[in-house]
């Protein structure tokens, strides 16, 4: 075994080894956090500096982190924030938790991930392990961390200094499952950078998966993103074949999932939102398509789920045409924005595609969502209307959008003149009332 990967081992093993995590979102923080509270000494790197200044201040800025857990860490020392990236002159590890979104064009942006490895590079010295969390495409490690973080004469990679890749499974608002007792996978760009790599995080994690290589961790991370991207494709598709066949589909949905073993529920909706699932599988078939493979089951289901929001607007110009009411010149209210019931996060949210095109038809749209105040569409500033029941008495039809636990279904079936409702929200009562369309 080499010196190197001797000392660092010894550091991780007696947890006096100095960490950085470098972004400080929902992924980089909760890891800082689990890391600190193992007893590491840990510091969060961010070029935002409000993050930095709001964790100095003992404050957390992200929900799934209490200020009571920063202002513990921050006061023992254990937890320390900076913009200034050259204390990884003195880091033995390093976790990099950056964003990975897609540009307009629909290709990867790995700006983020290029430019932490490089000022990352600039302190890179033996005896160091990094491992990349930001989801991304088999081979992004090997092909582009490693040339960068590696370049100086004296590191040998495996031998003096050690890569790997390891997904984030961090779903925002979950209690049950966290940072810290999610099982988490890791992979090295060479055999003894997997072992460093899962001796690290298995020093802070309750459960780590070593696995062979990067790649193998990177697309495990894929495949499980992929699966849910695909299956909630086909779980629409299967709403607009039963409206077809005048067949209620959630029923459909429910009996199928009575069978024990062999089948997962899905359920249909108004689109895909999120930071993962509509964005991670594009990653896999942007890939494949440079490998001049086309990853089909990606490419149908993005598309079926793309034109949800298109299927939805036409599903409410159908119902107000069975009232003689033109959908331009109706009101509509579009209740519940987020991308996901119960909370406030509007990323990629189909809300905003239901909002840009009823607009574009000529409908009056207003929206309410008790967790989005505001929100800005297309050039558009609109606010969350104050009085609820009023806006659904006054309202031609109520598109229900993002079925927020928050919401009394019961009232809203009795004041509403039309519904179109895509979540299922009022259960049962849809189906026997007249003016309730169903996606
Ligand atoms: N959706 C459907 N039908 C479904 C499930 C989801 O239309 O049956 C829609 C949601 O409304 C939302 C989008 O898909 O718009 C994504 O929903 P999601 O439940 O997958 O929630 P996310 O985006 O927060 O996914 C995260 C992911 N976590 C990570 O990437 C670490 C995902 O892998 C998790 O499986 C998911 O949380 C989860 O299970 O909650």
């Amino acid at each position: 075994m080499s010196t190197e990967k001797e000392r660092l081992l010894e550091k991780i093993d007696k947890k006096t080894a100095q960490i950085a995590i470098l972004g400080l979102g929902y992924v980089g923080l909760p890891l800082a956090v689990v890391f600190a509270e193992a007893g590491f000494t840990v510091v969060g790197i961010d070029t935002d500096s409000r993050k930095v200044e709001t964790i100095l201040n003992q404050q957390s800025h992200i929900a799934d982190v209490p200020s009571e857990t920063i202002a513990k860490l921050v006061s023992s020392g254990k937890l320390q924030a900076t913009t200034d990236f050259s204390v990884l002159d003195q880091i033995d590890a390093v976790s990099i938790c950056v964003p990975t979104p897609l540009r307009k064009t629909g290709d990867p942006d790995l700006s983020f991930i290029l430019d932490a490895a490089d000022k990352l590079a600039q302190f890179m010295h033996p005896g160091m392990v990094v491992v990349l969390e930001s989801t991304t495409y088999p081979g992004t490690t090997r092909e582009l961390l490693l040339p960068r973080l590696g370049q100086s004469e004296n590191l040998s990679v495996g031998e003096n200094f050690f890569l790997a890749f390891s997904p984030e499974r961090v779903d925002p608002g979950r209690q049950d499952w966290t940072t810290y007792n999610t099982p988490k996978v890791v992979g090295g760009i060479t055999p003894a950078c997997s072992e460093v790599a899962a001796k690290w995080y298995g020093k802070a994690l309750q459960t780590v998966v070593p696995v062979s290589s990067a790649e193998v961790a990177e697309m495990a991370k894929l495949l499980e993103n992929t699966f849910r991207m695909i299956n909630i494709g086909m779980v629409n598709e299967m709403a607009i074949m039963c409206d077809r066949l005048g067949i209620d589909v959630w029923e459909v949905i429910d009996a199928a999932a009575t069978k024990p073993f062999g089948f997962m529920k899905f359920t249909p909706g108004p689109g895909l939102g999120g930071h993962c699932i509509p964005i991670d599988p594009l990653y896999l078939s942007w890939k494949l398509r440079a490998l001049n493979y086309t990853a089909r089951f990606i490419e149908l289901a993005s598309e079926i789920n793309t034109n949800m929001p298109r299927y939805v607007v036409s599903k409410v110009q159908d119902a107000l045409n069975q009232q003689s009411k033109p959908l331009k010149g109706s009101h509509i209210l579009v209740l519940g924005v987020a991308y996901k019931p119960d909370i406030d996060d509007l990323r990629e949210s189909p809300a905003l595609d239901i909002i840009g095109l009823l607009r574009q038809k000529g409908a009056i749209v207003s929206y309410h969502d008790p967790y989005i105040p505001h929100l800005q569409h297309e050039g558009v500033n609109y606010t969350s209307v104050a009085d609820l029941d009023n806006s659904i008495r006054h309202a031609d039809c109520v598109a229900i959008i993002t079925n927020h636990k928050i919401y009394n279904y019961d009232t809203i079936l009795q004041n509403a003149k039309l519904i179109v409702d895509t979540r299922n929200a009022l259960g049962e009562k849809r189906r026997s009332n007249p003016k309730v369309v169903s996606l």
